[in-house]
């Protein structure tokens, strides 16, 4: 059996191997700044990691001639216990890259062009108030649009709402949106994240899709180390071999846009064969009668046809998961927006839950608890005169949160009473994450004014009139961290070093743009520490402490961690149940019950475009950082011998893609000719391909796959963006 380290791998990519030993105390001085831990000639400043966002508490160590020695995981952090994953060690090459954006910009040539000019600060942040003004008097303030991910959105979220508009969209709609709708409408809450997964005393955990050792969520990948080691089964279900799939039982390499059958079928197999949970079944759920009814056809031999996987091997793993209850669970998955039927996929894996009775059970979901930090005694916000549910007029009726795609269509949309005309985007590389690019470019250029807060010259930053270099997490405070989980923690970010250049925090910039707004009163702090003491000294800490601790942990307020024997949980749904039938989308005019409907599949020749992440990048964001491109820097295309075979490839012949809509690929790619394929399909890490020649490392490096996404399947329950019905061929000759 292979040991946690072998498994997770976590290197220390040759960066300075200095230990710390005893831990030092820092010194607040009178101006309110700290001296921190010095121990063995490195001051050790705490932080969170923005490489992805698990968000793993970590400590920066700083030699005395300023340089980022390591960054390793702080000890007491649940999420990551003391071990950063590859990109969280490589965070260091996140600050050292040469390339990174360091004064603010101001565009010269035409939009999507990266002709800037040099700008101050005060120059490039009264062009921005100006235009922020111009067109909040003509359509509103309602019609500045921000788009973000990752700790800076926080900021400028507190500016938009201050502005007076709510139009604020998260990376929701392209990754866990429908698991967090359907968990909603089947158990009454969100899962969040991280997810209150029980991994490591699980006996049997189901992946459908869910890639854990590529996706190096650290926590989970560390927790199903454990279940590994204790002889735990994992069952992976996955047109590819993945890591998981090395790691598991059985792996069930199914034909892609199928799950939902399979779904069906175990459902079928666990009420058929008696092996649900009768008694947690009858005392907390309702509609069983319905889905028993509903699913009696759906045999495994009917799932075969569609899944091409055996009904004995559908049985078998039924069999297994139910023995294993409640220490067994489907895991809801992460990046779910694959089919345009994702919320009922993500139904169909809450129902398997519900009849594995694992909620609140040991080895199945815990209760995450997270600490409540009070609110800044801010004004009150004005109320927007409409919002994004103004633009969806009726669609997408379980949207919890604004969907970033509908901005983009309010952007282009001319005539309709709520238009977008002004964007802010923090933190987001949007032409490489958002699917549909010729829909982007077109909105982008009907935008009256975009502004882009970004670390490093991407894709994104040549739409922008405006660019705001953000120095990095590793240069910053941000909000505390306060994540559920088994225990209640907080976390805080701490610069270890001034910002490189002339680049600043977000939350200066939110602040320096409130007060040339006239909203000085939304900002009555100098320094963003102020707000961060005021909220520490009310939970009982205080900076000083957090920079001595990083992290500090409460105590469970909301009672035990499983649901205790002789009580019956509660769950938020109308009928106070898990809702195996929903009367909810039933009244909506969805199905109430899951069902499979045939997805299309390759015509002739082409293949579907299957992607992914890779263990040492994230996203786009990575390419270009020194460390982690030194252990990956271009991505391949996954093909299957078979189909290698009949196209004449081989491993490391590059290859052009086309989409079934004539679009290809911007960049050649290098074919990598694998088992691990199914050969219906290609497989491509997610991220690669940059255009951006300030991008020195990773332009040209690859292939992107968001290029070849435009083919997007609209979940018609909440509206996010299924990017797996996309389909490519191989233009063999790289040089046409
Ligand atoms: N085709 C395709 N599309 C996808 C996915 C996919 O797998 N394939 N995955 C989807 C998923 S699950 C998600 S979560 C999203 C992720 O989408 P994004 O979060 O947009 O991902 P990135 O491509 O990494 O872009 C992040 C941007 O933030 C910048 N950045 C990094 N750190 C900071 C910082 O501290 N401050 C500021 N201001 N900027 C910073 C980076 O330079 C980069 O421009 O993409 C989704 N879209
Ligand atoms: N290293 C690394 N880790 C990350 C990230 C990162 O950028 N880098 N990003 C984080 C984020 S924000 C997210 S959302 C998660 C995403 O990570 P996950 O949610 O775990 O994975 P997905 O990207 O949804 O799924 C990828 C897997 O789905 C398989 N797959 C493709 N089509 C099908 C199908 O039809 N059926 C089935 N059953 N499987 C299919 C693919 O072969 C692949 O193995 O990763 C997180 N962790
Ligand atoms: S999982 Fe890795 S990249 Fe993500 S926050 Fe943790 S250390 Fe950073
Ligand atoms: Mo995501």
């Amino acid at each position: 059996m292979q040991s946690r380290r072998d498994f997770i791998k976590i290197s220390a990519l040759g960066i300075g191997g200095i230990t710390l030993g005893s831990q030092g105390i820092p010194k607040l001085l009178g101006n309110g700044l700290f001296i921190d831990p010095v121990v063995s000639g490195m001051k050790r400043i705490p932080t969170y990691c923005e490489v992805c966002f698990w968000k793993c508490a970590a400590w920066t160590h700083v030699d005395e001639k300023g340089k980022i020695r390591k960054i390793i995981g702080n000890d007491s952090d649940p999420h990551c216990n003391g071990r950063l994953c590859p990109r969280g060690t490589g965070g260091v090459g996140v600050y050292e890259d040469k390339d990174r954006l360091t004064t603010p910009l101001i565009r010269e040539g035409e939009v999507g062009s990266q002709r800037f000019r040099k700008a101050s600060w005060d120059e490039a942040l009264d062009l921005i108030a100006d235009r922020i003004k111009e067109i909040s008097a003509e359509h509103g303030p309602e019609s500045i649009a921000l788009f973000n991910h990752g700790s800076s959105g926080a900021h400028f979220t507190h500016l938009m709402k201050a502005m007076g508009s709510s139009n604020t969209a998260p990376s929701y709609a392209q990754c866990r949106g429908p698991r967090e709708v359907g968990y909603k409408l089947t158990y009454g809450s969100v899962l969040g994240s991280p997810e209150p997964l029980d991994i490591r005393d699980s006996k049997c955990m189901v992946l459908i899709g869910s890639h854990l050792g590529e996706n190096m969520h650290n926590g989970q990948v560390q927790e199903m180390a454990d279940m590994i080691e204790k002889g735990a089964d994992i069952i992976t279900v996955d047109p590819r071999y993945s890591i998981a799939a090395s790691k598991s039982k059985y792996w069930l390499p199914i034909k892609p846009a199928t799950d939902i059958a399979l779904l069906l079928a175990w459902i079928h197999v666990m009420i058929e064969e008696n092996l649900y949970d009768q008694d947690y079944v009858k005392n907390n759920t309702i509609g069983f009668e319905q889905l028993a009814h509903h699913v009696k056809q759906m045999t495994p031999e009917w799932a075969y046809g569609i899944t091409t996987i055996k009904p004995s091997m559908i049985r078998k793993t039924a069999r297994l998961m139910a023995a294993s209850a409640p220490a067994s669970f489907v895991h809801p998955g992460r990046q779910v927006t694959w089919y345009g039927d994702d919320t009922q996929r993500t139904r169909a894996i809450a129902i398997i839950n519900g009849l594995l009775g694992n909620w609140g059970k040991r080895g199945g979901f815990y209760f995450a608890e997270k600490v409540k930090i009070p609110k800044y005694p801010y004004p009150e916000y004005p109320t927007p005169k409409w919002d994004w549910r103004n633009i969806l007029n009726g669609r997408f009726p379980f949207a919890a949160l604004s969907i970033s795609n509908t901005f983009i269509d309010a952007t282009i949309d001319q005539e309709g009473p709520y238009q977008i005309k002004g964007w802010i985007v923090s933190g987001t590389n949007l032409p490489y994450a958002i699917p549909d690019i010729s829909k982007f470019e077109k909105a982008a250029q009907l935008a009256k004014f975009i502004v882009v807060v970004d670390t490093m010259p991407m894709e994104i930053t040549g739409y922008a009139d405006v660019v705001l270099p953000e120095c990095t997490y590793l240069e910053r405070y941000d909000d505390l961290r306060t994540s559920p989980h088994r225990e209640p923690y907080i976390a805080l970010r701490a610069p270890a070093l001034p910002p490189v250049g002339d680049s600043k925090p977000a939350a200066w910039m939110a602040r320096e743009l409130g007060i040339r707004l006239g909203l000085e009163a939304y900002f009555p702090w100098e320094k963003y520490e102020e707000v961060l003491e005021w909220q520490l000294n009310k939970v009982g800490s205080s900076l000083e402490e957090m920079h001595e601790i990083g992290i500090k942990r409460f105590p469970r307020k909301s009672g035990p961690l499983y649901q205790p024997e002789n009580e019956l949980p509660l769950f938020s749904t109308p009928s106070g149940k898990i809702e195996l039938y929903s009367q909810q989308l039933a009244d909506t005019g969805f199905d109430p019950l899951p069902n499979y409907t045939e997805h299309a599949t390759p015509p002739e020749g082409y293949y579907r475009l299957n992607y992914g992440r890779a263990p040492m990048h994230t996203f786009s964001r990575t390419s270009n950082n020194p460390y982690l491109a030194d252990l990956m820097d271009e991505n391949f295309v996954w093909v299957h011998p078979k189909v290698a075979a009949k196209w004449n490839l081989e491993t490391g012949q590059k290859v052009y893609l086309k989409n079934q809509d004539g679009v290809k690929s911007e960049f050649p790619i290098k074919v990598r000719v694998t088992e691990r394929i199914r050969w219906d399909s290609v497989f491509m890490v997610h991220g690669f391909g940059h255009s951006n020649k300030q991008l020195t490392q990773a332009v040209g490096k690859g292939a992107s796959d968001n290029h070849l996404i435009t083919d997007v399947k609209i979940d018609p329950i909440m509206g996010a963006t299924g990017m797996r019905g996309n389909f490519v061929t191989f233009i063999v000759d790289a040089t046409t």
